[in-house]
């Protein structure tokens, strides 16, 4: 460096510690770092298999109470992510124990939940007094601000995956949270009156919607996989997705959760995917099958009940066994980035 520019450099220097005390910083130094080309995402690639995940919620069962711990979760942390208690830039995701005879007590906050069932069977979700029973493969919806409870009175541990829009919430500094009065809510409506009034391509008449999300909130995965099926016999596959369905809200095909885009696909055995990317950075589960996901440099290989995530951006492309079919639930915040014309795709 020239004396000349090194002088520059050190009155630029002075003149940053000068403004800094006035809560002041120069664009210029960071402009690159901060608008950038493409996304500059910290996530990584990552898969968590089942058998590690289980094994260590089955320890955490030994430790502490669904009571004590009010949710008992342990938070998938994305790599690049760490100690920032998500699996994205922008979601949550957390892995959901409750044991034979165990209540996660009621509260209600702003932040969006979704549960998806991985594992087991007999236990329950009760939403604003309604309850549902869940089983592996269904989708669950906890609108923002209403009250939920869960209870497995079964007999067998139960785990799901908690997908939650928290850092949206928290980038917005708009959450609130709220213990409800008892541990569990008395339900009164009778068990499934949410799938008869809603989930028919019908809904009651005197029915007006009280918030942007889905009034059905369970999703059963026989459905889903008998759609799914019949879509595999009459339509065309994508290249890179196969066959694809998108949660929708009954009532005005809106997406069922506004903050979190949900869907599900089924590729046939064999199926090798071109690869695609898009900016809503991306978790899978999977239900069925096996195979793998190449993510840039990494290969992610799966089986049932396995979590995966796929950063923004990032082309990533589906590989399945010869053995069977594989269903893979995913979601991402596809429909922020849509809803301020921020979403981009690009295939091959
Ligand atoms: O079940 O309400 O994984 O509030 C994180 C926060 C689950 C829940 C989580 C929550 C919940």
């Amino acid at each position: 460096m020239d004396t000349a520019v090194a002088a520059n450099t050190a009155v630029r220097k002075q003149f940053y510690e000068k403004i800094s005390s006035d809560q002041m910083t120069p664009l210029w130094e960071v402009l690159h770092s901060l608008v950038t080309p493409v996304p500059k995402t910290p996530c990584l690639p990552h898969v968590w298999k089942w058998d590690t995940s289980y094994k260590w919620l089955l320890e955490a069962g030994t430790l502490i109470s669904a009571q004590e711990a009010e949710r008992r979760v342990l938070v998938l942390e994305n790599p690049g992510l760490r100690g920032q208690t998500r699996i994205t830039h922008s979601l949550y995701a957390g892995l959901q124990l409750i044991l034979p005879g165990e209540i996660a007590p009621a509260h209600r906050h702003s932040q969006s939940a979704l549960r998806f069932i991985l594992h087991g069977s007999g236990a329950y979700t009760a939403v604003n007094g309604e309850k549902v029973f869940m089983n592996v493969g269904d989708f669950v919806i906890t609108p923002s601000w209403t009250f939920h409870d869960h209870g497995n009175p079964g007999d067998q541990p139960m785990v799901w995956l908690d997908g939650l829009d928290v850092p949206i919430v928290e980038l917005l500094d708009a959450q609130f949270m709220e213990k409800g009065e008892e541990e569990s809510q008395e339900t009164h409506i009778e068990v499934n009156a949410n799938l008869a009034e809603f989930g028919n391509s019908m809904k009651p008449v005197e029915y007006r919607p009280r918030s942007k999300t889905s009034p059905l909130f369970w999703y059963p995965y026989s459905r889903t996989r008998e759609a799914l099926e019949t879509m595999k016999q009459h339509s065309d596959m994508h290249d890179c997705w196969g066959f694809k369905l998108q949660y929708t809200n009954p009532v005005n095909g809106d997406w069922a959760i506004p903050t979190i885009g949900t869907f599900m696909q089924l590729m046939p055995k064999s199926f090798k995917g071109k690869p695609y990317r898009s900016t809503d950075s991306t978790v899978y589960v999977v239900v069925e099958g096996n195979g793998m996901c190449v993510v840039g440099d990494s290969v992610l290989e799966f089986g049932p009940k396995d979590v995966l995530v796929c950063p923004s951006w990032m082309p990533h492309k589906f590989e399945i066994s010869d053995r069977s079919d594989a269903v893979v639930f995913s979601y991402s915040d596809r429909p922020v980035q849509q809803a301020f014309d921020l979403w981009r795709e690009q295939f091959g």
